[in-house]
């Protein structure tokens, strides 16, 4: 059935994904695993955009699909009893870019792990970050970026840091479709990743070590 979620988001066909989407949490499958297959499948769009084969209209309607397969995984995606009170995170998608189905993603994994999360939004420009960084004395910040143009956002914003002297104060972890280790090292970040599920496990080792 993963499969045919992945084809039915890159035919669009809303219906059929929501259909899918809520008989595989009756069947009791591993919301984790849906949420994959879903990413396979927008990730499709995506290849079908750059090849002008969907137009922008596609791309909006592929998110408006994925963020209604996502409200139906919500409920039952692991919640950690054990832990709680794991200190601020601060989290927001970089200047200059609009993405955040994915920083919403992350911002409810991270509040079921067990953070208190601070979400700027989308768009938001580094002395943003570093004016909630330093109001709130989070230890933690999550910068969030699709676009190319988003590696340069995030870099500034991790200087920005520097130069309030609040560098040395938090960890920050990237991420997005597109993150790796070379943007990682080009952005200057202490993590990066392309997974949520991953990326909140780090967070969580970083809260508790
Ligand atoms: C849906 C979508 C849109 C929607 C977004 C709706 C929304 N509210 O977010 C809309 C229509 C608005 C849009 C607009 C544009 N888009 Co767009 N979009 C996509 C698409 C198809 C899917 C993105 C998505 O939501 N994926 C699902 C989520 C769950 O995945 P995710 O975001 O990667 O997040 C996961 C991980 O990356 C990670 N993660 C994300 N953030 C963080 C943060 C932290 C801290 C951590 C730990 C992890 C993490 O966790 C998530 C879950 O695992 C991608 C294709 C792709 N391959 O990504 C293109 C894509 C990103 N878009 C693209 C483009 C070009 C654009 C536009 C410029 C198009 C245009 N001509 O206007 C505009 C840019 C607007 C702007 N200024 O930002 C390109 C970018 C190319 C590039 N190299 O820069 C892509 C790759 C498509 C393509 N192949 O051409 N887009």
């Amino acid at each position: 059935m993963g499969e045919e979620i992945k084809t039915a988001l890159a035919n669009l066909d809303e219906n059929l994904v929501l259909d899918l989407v809520r008989r595989k949490i009756q069947a009791g499958e591993d919301p984790e695993a849906i949420l994959a297959d879903l990413k396979t499948g927008i990730e499709i769009i995506g290849q079908k955009f750059e090849a002008q084969e969907l137009y922008l209209i596609d791309l909006i309607y592929s998110g408006d699909i994925f963020r209604g397969a996502f409200e139906l995984i919500k409920p039952v995606l692991r919640k950690d009893r054990d832990s709680t009170g794991l200190g601020k995170f601060v989290l927001g998608t970089v200047k200059g870019d609009v993405h955040d189905i994915g920083k919403n993603i992350v911002a409810d994994l991270l509040t079921g792990a067990g953070f208190e999360v601070i979400d700027l939004g989308v768009d938001i420009a580094p002395e943003i970050f570093v004016a909630r960084v330093r109001e709130t004395g989070s230890r933690f910040v999550g910068l969030s970026g699709l676009l190319t143009v988003a590696y340069d956002a995030m870099k500034e914003t991790i200087r920005a840091l520097e130069k309030a002297d609040l560098r040395e104060k938090v960890k920050v972890m990237i991420g997005g479709s597109m993150v790796n280790d070379e943007v990682k090292a080009y952005v200057g970040a202490d993590a990066g990743c392309r997974d949520a599920v991953q990326g909140v496990k780090i967070v969580k080792q970083w809260a508790k070590g």
